[in-house]
C-alpha cells in the first residue's frame, strides 16, 4: 500500500517537473516545441578545434581555418574561399540554428560574403556562391557583403531556395529569386553578430542580431516565409568568399536543436514507455527462465530439488542443522518436564486433599508444653480408640489380602509361562484343556474373593471415617496414595498417644 503511494506520487511528480521543464524550454508565444541540444551538427568554443586542427563532427576545406575560438571560413585576403560542412545527414525535421559571427574588414565596403546552407548534399569547399557550390539543392542564407548590381542596398541578408538546378544570379546579388531579405549592416560591429534560423512546421524564420548590444537576447525579425519545402534530410554548412575586396569571416558559434511537435516526441512519454518496456522484457525473461528451470526438473528428474530453490532447506549447513536438531531435543524435554511438574502438582493437589480431609476429621493434637496438664485424650471430633483399633485391624487384614493377591498373581505368573513353555516345545499334542484351564478358572476366583475382601476392607474404613465425603463412596475415590498417607498419619498418632499416655500415667503416680 505504501509503495502503491509513492509510485503515485513519484508519477505525479514526474508530470508535474516534465510540464514545467516543458513551459521554460517554451516561453508564451513560441509555441510548445520541444527543443533537444543536437551536439553532432553544432559548435563552439572552447576546445571548438582540436590540437590536430579538426572539429568534431565537421569537415573544412578550402581557405578555411579552424582554430579552438572559432571558424575562420574565409580570411581577409583576396579570392578565398572555404567551408565547412557537417559530417552526417540530419535525422529530424526541423530545427532551430543560432550562428554567432563576425565580418570584419579594413574597407569601408566588405566581399563577398557568408553563406548558411541546408542542403541534400554537401557543397563544395571552394565553389562559386560565397565560397560554395552552386545549383545545391536546399536553403541558402546569404549574408552578401558587396553591392554587385549597384542598387546601393548591401550589405543585404535574404533566404534563396533552390532544387538543385538554378545557376545563383550574381549579377542581380540573387534578387530575382530570394525567398525574401532584410536590409542589415553586419559588417564590423562592436559585438559579434547573430543569426537565428527556425525551419519549423514548414515555416522559415530569420531572426538577426545587429551586434549593436552584447545582449543575447536582441534579436529582430528578418525574415518570414511559410510554405518552405526543405529536403528531408540534408547537411548543415558555413561558407565564405572574398572577391577583389576581403573581410574575415569568423563563426564562433554554430548551435543547432532540434524541434519536435508536442505529443511526437515527449521526453516523459517515451521515458514512461521506455520503463514500461523495458518492465515487460524483464518479465518475459523472468517467465522464460522459470520455464526453463521447469524444463530443466523435468528432463533431469534424478536431480531432484525442492520446489523453491532458494528455500532455506536447500541452504542449511551442518551447523545449522545440528542447532535445529539440538532445539527440537530441548523442545522435547522441555514437554517432559512440563508434563512432570503437572503431575507433581496433581499429587501435590491429592496430598494437601486427604491433609485437609484428615485435620478435618483429627483432633488437633495434644501439645505438652512445660508442666502443663495435658488436655482430655479423648478426641472431640469423633474418631475414638476404637475407632483406631477397628481402622489397624482392617488395616491388617487389607495388607494380608494383598500378600495373597500377590502370592496367588506370582503363582499365575508361574502357571502361564508354564503353558507358554509346553506350547514352545512344539510337541502338537493338545494338552487337556481341561487341567490348564480348570487352575486359571480356579485362579480367577480367588483373585475375585481377594479383591472382594479388599473392596469390603475399604468400604469398611470409608464408614468409619466421620466426614461427609468419607461418607459418599469414598471407598470408590480414594486412591492407594490417599490410603497409605491416612495410615501412616494414624500409625504416627497412635505411637504419639501412647507415648503421651504412658508419660501420664507415670506422672499421674508421681502425684499420687
Ligand atoms: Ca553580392
Ligand atoms: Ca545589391
Amino acid at each position: 500500500m505504501f509503495r502503491l503511494k509513492c509510485l503515485l506520487f513519484l508519477a505525479i511528480f514526474l508530470i508535474i517537473s516534465s510540464s514545467v521543464n516543458t513551459n521554460l524550454q517554451n516561453p508564451p508565444g513560441s509555441g510548445l516545441v520541444h527543443k533537444r541540444f543536437e551536439y553532432k551538427y553544432s559548435f563552439k568554443p572552447p576546445y571548438l578545434a582540436q590540437k590536430d586542427g579538426t572539429v568534431p563532427f565537421w569537415e573544412y576545406g578550402g581557405n578555411a581555418i579552424a582554430s579552438s575560438e572559432m571558424v575562420r571560413v574565409a580570411p581577409s585576403l583576396r579570392s578565398q574561399k572555404g567551408a565547412i560542412w557537417t559530417k552526417s545527414k540530419t535525422n529530424f525535421d526541423w530545427w532551430e540554428i543560432e550562428i554567432v559571427f563576425r565580418v570584419t574588414g579594413r574597407g569601408r565596403i566588405g566581399a563577398d560574403g557568408l553563406a548558411f546552407w541546408y542542403t541534400q548534399e554537401k557543397g563544395d569547399y571552394n565553389g562559386n556562391v560565397f565560397g560554395s557550390s552552386d545549383k545545391w539543392n536546399g536553403l541558402g542564407i546569404f549574408f552578401d557583403s558587396f553591392d554587385n548590381d549597384n542598387k546601393h542596398n548591401n550589405p543585404y541578408i535574404m533566404a534563396v531556395l533552390n532544387d538543385g538546378n538554378k545557376p545563383f544570379d550574381h549579377t542581380n546579388d540573387g534578387t530575382t529569386q530570394l525567398l525574401s531579405g532584410c536590409l542589415r549592416d553586419f559588417r564590423n560591429k562592436p559585438f559579434p553578430t547573430r543569426a537565428k534560423i527556425e525551419y519549423y512546421n514548414n515555416i522559415l524564420t530569420v531572426l538577426f542580431h545587429n551586434g549593436m548590444t552584447n545582449n543575447n537576447e536582441d534579436y529582430e525579425m528578418c525574415l518570414r516565409s511559410d510554405g518552405v519545402i526543405l529536403p528531408k534530410n540534408g547537411y548543415f554548412g558555413i561558407s565564405a568568399a572574398t572577391g577583389g575586396l576581403a573581410d574575415d569571416h569568423d563563426v564562433f558559434h554554430f548551435l543547432t536543436h532540434s524541434l519536435h511537435i508536442p505529443g511526437t516526441m515527449e521526453d516523459h512519454v517515451k521515458k514512461v514507455e521506455d520503463s514500461d518496456k523495458l518492465k515487460k522484457e524483464y518479465e518475459e525473461y523472468q517467465e522464460k527462465l522459470n520455464q526453463q528451470k521447469k524444463d530443466y526438473r523435468k528432463e533431469h528428474p534424478e536431480e531432484k530439488k525442492p520446489e523453491d530453490e532458494w528455500g532455506d532447506e536447500w541452504f542449511e549447513t551442518d551447523n545449522q542443522r545440528e542447532l535445529r536438531q539440538i532445539f527440537q531435543g530441548q523442545s522435547q524435554m522441555t514437554e517432559g518436564l512440563k508434563e512432570i511438574s503437572r503431575k507433581m502438582d496433581e499429587v501435590i493437589g491429592r496430598q494437601e486433599n486427604t491433609l485437609s480431609l484428615i485435620s478435618r476429621g483429627v483432633p488437633q493434637q495434644p501439645q505438652v508444653q512445660g508442666g502443663q496438664q495435658p488436655v482430655q485424650q479423648v478426641a472431640v471430633g469423633g474418631i475414638t480408640r476404637q475407632d483406631v483399633d477397628l481402622l489397624i485391624n482392617n488395616q491388617n487384614m487389607l495388607s494380608h489380602n494383598i500378600r495373597e493377591l500377590q502370592s496367588t498373581l506370582q503363582s499365575i505368573n508361574a502357571k502361564a509361562d508354564g503353558i507358554m513353555q509346553k506350547q514352545g516345545a512344539g510337541t502338537g499334542s493338545v494338552q487337556p484343556a481341561g487341567g490348564a484351564g480348570y487352575d486359571i478358572q480356579g485362579l480367577i476366583s480367588e483373585m475375585r474373593d481377594g479383591l472382594n475382601q479388599v473392596k469390603n476392607g475399604i468400604a469398611h474404613v470409608g464408614q468409619r471415617v466421620n466426614t461427609p465425603q468419607a461418607q459418599t463412596g469414598c471407598q470408590n475415590c480414594v486412591g492407594v496414595t490417599l490410603y497409605l498417607a491416612i495410615t501412616t498419619v494414624q500409625l504416627t498418632l497412635m505411637l504419639l498417644y501412647s507415648w503421651y499416655k504412658s508419660r501420664s500415667e507415670a506422672q499421674a503416680k508421681k502425684f499420687y
